[in-house]
């Protein structure tokens, strides 16, 4: 149900169930802990994408039925293992959606570190509908890319975002034309891979930990990393290449 693929230095992870509109079963999101738990040392940065028409319907309804309290707790813990491995795992990760991306399906991409969105992607949190609760890191981290009253308003009216409305509210990053969205992902994962490692790092790792924290220990982080950084040789050579006119001035970036 994973199709996954290295090209150079890039991860392609596709959802591949398009029958069930890439709905996600537990093997699937175990499938998606074990891969971002266990990537190469040469790949640099990660992609998800999917099959079909749709990026993913969310959790697989069909499995919710069966679950007393425990194991209903025990599901949605297994889903934040699993996205945890996605966000905190050792490379960015791209999420480039299509179609409907809804639920779990939101949750997955909501993990990514950023969003390309087709012109056919529509959002939505039916799970208010459905009578029950996001249970995959939704209510943690959705809050944070479009706050928490846009998110109450998804969810109390059912209400479905646009892929326009989606780039607007931050949802997504970027907007593309339908069938070009991996093309844009692929040249963003691209960008991301020529960065220093430690930058890389200091943003998926250090950057949220501030964001979570007050602001007096946020800016003390921030000094420990920018010092970090700033020391190692892979810094000391890229701002040494700047002065000696070998790099890259940002307008050409
Ligand atoms: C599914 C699922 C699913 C489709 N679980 N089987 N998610 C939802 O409430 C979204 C439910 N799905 C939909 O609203 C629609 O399927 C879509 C808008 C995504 C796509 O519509 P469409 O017309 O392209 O496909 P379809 O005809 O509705 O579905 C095709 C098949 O996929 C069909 O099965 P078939 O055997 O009759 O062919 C559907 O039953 C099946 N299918 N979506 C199971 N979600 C960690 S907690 C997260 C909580 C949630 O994610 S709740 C939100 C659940």
């Amino acid at each position: 149900m994973l199709q996954i693929e290295i090209k150079d230095e890039i991860l392609f992870v596709k959802l591949n169930r398009p029958e069930k509109r890439n709905a996600i079963n537990d093997e699937l999101i175990l499938e998606i802990e074990r891969v971002f738990s266990n990537i190469p040392a040469t790949v640099k940065c990660a992609i998800i994408h999917a099959e079909g028409k749709h990026f993913s319907a969310g959790l697989d309804l069909s499995e919710l039925s069966e679950r007393n309290i425990v194991k209903g707790l025990q599901h949605s813990r297994m889903w934040h293992r699993a996205l945890e491995k996605v966000q905190f795992g050792s490379v960015p990760v791209v999420a480039v959606i299509h179609g409907a991306c809804v639920g779990g399906g939101l949750e997955i991409a909501a993990a990514c570190h950023i969003r390309v969105a087709e012109e056919s992607a529509f959002y939505a949190l039916p799970e208010g509908q459905r009578g029950i609760f996001v249970g995959g890191g939704a209510s943690v981290r959705l809050p944070k890319l479009i706050g928490v009253s846009r998110m109450t308003d998804i969810m109390l009216t059912g209400r479905v975002i646009s892929a326009n409305e989606g780039e607007r509210i931050g949802l997504t990053q970027y907007l593309v034309e339908d069938g070009k969205g991996l093309e844009k992902g692929i040249e963003l994962a691209k960008k991301i891979a020529q960065n220093a490692e430690m930058t890389n790092y200091a943003l998926m790792h250090v950057l949220p930990r501030i964001a979570d924290s007050g602001q007096s220990e946020g800016l003390l982080m921030e000094s420990m990393m920018a010092t970090i950084a700033s020391t190692s040789p892979e810094a000391q050579r890229r701002m040494k290449d700047f002065l000696d006119g070998k790099a890259k001035k940002v307008t050409e970036m």
